[in-house]
């Protein structure tokens, strides 16, 4: 087979490529190691930027976004159960967020590709990229116990954070920088209303909470909890309670408490690969790069990347001009840095970290504070939050 763009992993970040790609003409395959029932069945993203929706939009995706999505011109924090709203519309000239999960817009991409004819292979197993420094790229995988091959152009490495892309730039040239948070989510899905119309972060002298939502009737918790935590210490109810404390009265008089039908927990990491792109091969994603869910940014951050990109790929072939493919990495990596430091700085500021003190703890409540006081602060998590302009 040969193609010009071979993309590995058919997540946020590699269908949306392909469906770019295929916008502008450029022949690319996606190869998927697992199937289209088990990426739509991971929960992961909920809320979207305004450039993603921009994205669905522009590429015609965005019908069932627009019927379904729930639009939230603003959130809300709470420190020990006071809740106090933030009016991103208002503080950013009009920008709002818009709560999609990253499974709705999965099927919503993987059914358009197949109307447009897009390939893609999956179950490909045992994926081997090759000559990604040299001229002549190609990739190989297993099917059916017969191994094929992909010759290609250039390859984009969008299998996520397990993927085998990223081992493929030698360690020589790869830097990765790195912060392992001291706990994780637990997460429940249930089919009940949200506590409120809003997300709620909330700060406590228990640990983190937040209450967010699917749609009117499917609510999404999260509550910090130790990394080592076991499912099974948490039925139903004691996590019910435990939301419920750390939200706060206000918020807990409004929860629908029900059986849950997913429950999980995610470790929180921040996680950065410099460079993104090394020879003929570019990561884009979660191949690349981690920020903690806080910030709600990591499936925004993967379509960024890839609206880079794609891009330069598209000049590439248009005007035969390298200026940027050879600039992709800074320029993916000048967003992805702010967003890590938002999410950091959000995670900071918002979880009970193992070795915090007194004084620590005293810090977060007087940060808050000034926040819930500060129109300046305020517009700061505000931009943030709903995504900075793509530069
Ligand atoms: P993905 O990991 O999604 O996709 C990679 C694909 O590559 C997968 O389908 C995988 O099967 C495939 N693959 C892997 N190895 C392969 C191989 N060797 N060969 C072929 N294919 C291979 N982000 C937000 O923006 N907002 C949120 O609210 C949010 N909440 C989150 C909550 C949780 C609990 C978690 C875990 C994540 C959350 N995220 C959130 C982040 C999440 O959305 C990711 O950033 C997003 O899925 C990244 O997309 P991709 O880079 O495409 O990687
Ligand atoms: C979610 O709804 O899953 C969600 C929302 C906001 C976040 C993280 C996760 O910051």
């Amino acid at each position: 087979m040969r193609t010009k763009i071979a993309i590995i992993g058919a997540g946020p970040a590699g269908l949306m490529l392909a469906h770019l790609l295929q916008r502008d003409g450029i022949d690319a395959v996606v190869l998927e190691s697992r199937d289209r029932a088990y990426i739509e069945g991971r929960v992961r993203a909920g809320v979207l930027e305004r450039t993603t929706v921009a994205l669905l939009e522009r590429l015609g995706i965005g019908g069932r976004m627009g019927r379904e999505g729930l639009i939230h011109t603003g959130t809300k924090l709470a420190i020990d159960g006071e809740i106090f709203r933030i009016d991103m519309e208002a503080l950013t000239g009009g920008s709002t967020v818009t709560v999609y999960g990253q499974q709705e817009v999965m099927c919503d991409l993987f059914d358009d590709a197949e109307a447009r004819g897009i390939e893609i292979i999956f179950g490909a197993a045992a994926v081997q990229l090759h000559d990604v420094d040299g001229g002549h790229p190609f990739v190989t995988w297993e099917a059916n116990g017969a191994l094929r091959r992909l010759d290609c152009e250039f390859i984009a490495g969008c299998d996520g954070f397990h993927g085998v892309s990223r081992a493929c730039i030698p360690e020589a040239v790869l830097k990765t920088f790195e912060r392992v948070y001291p706990f994780g989510w637990l997460g429940i899905l249930a089919e009940v209303p949200p506590a409120d119309h809003e997300l709620i972060y909330a700060n406590h002298a228990r640990g983190f909470a937040l209450a967010s939502m699917r749609s009117a009737s499917r609510s999404r918790y999260y509550i910090q909890c130790p990394v080592e935590e076991r499912l099974e210490d948490w039925p139903d109810e004691r996590f019910w309670d435990e939301v419920a404390l750390r939200l706060g009265p206000e918020a807990a008089a409004h929860m629908v408490r029900g059986p849950s039908f997913e429950k999980s927990i995610a470790p929180l990491r921040s996680f950065v690969t410099e460079p993104m792109r090394h020879g003929r091969l570019f990561l884009a994603g979660d191949a690349a790069h981690i920020v903690p869910p806080t910030g709600a940014k990591g499936l925004n951050l993967a379509v960024a990347d890839v609206i880079f990109l794609a891009e330069a790929l598209t000049d590439f072939y248009r005007s035969g001009s390298v200026c940027g493919i050879d600039h992709y990495s800074a320029r993916a990596l000048a967003r992805v840095w702010k967003a890590e430091r938002f999410s950091w700085w959000f995670t900071g500021i918002t979880h009970r970290f193992p070795a915090m003190d007194g004084f620590d703890r005293k810090m977060q409540v007087a940060e808050l504070n000034y926040i819930r006081g500060s129109r300046a602060a305020q517009t700061m998590l505000a931009e943030n939050y709903v995504g900075l302009p793509l530069q």
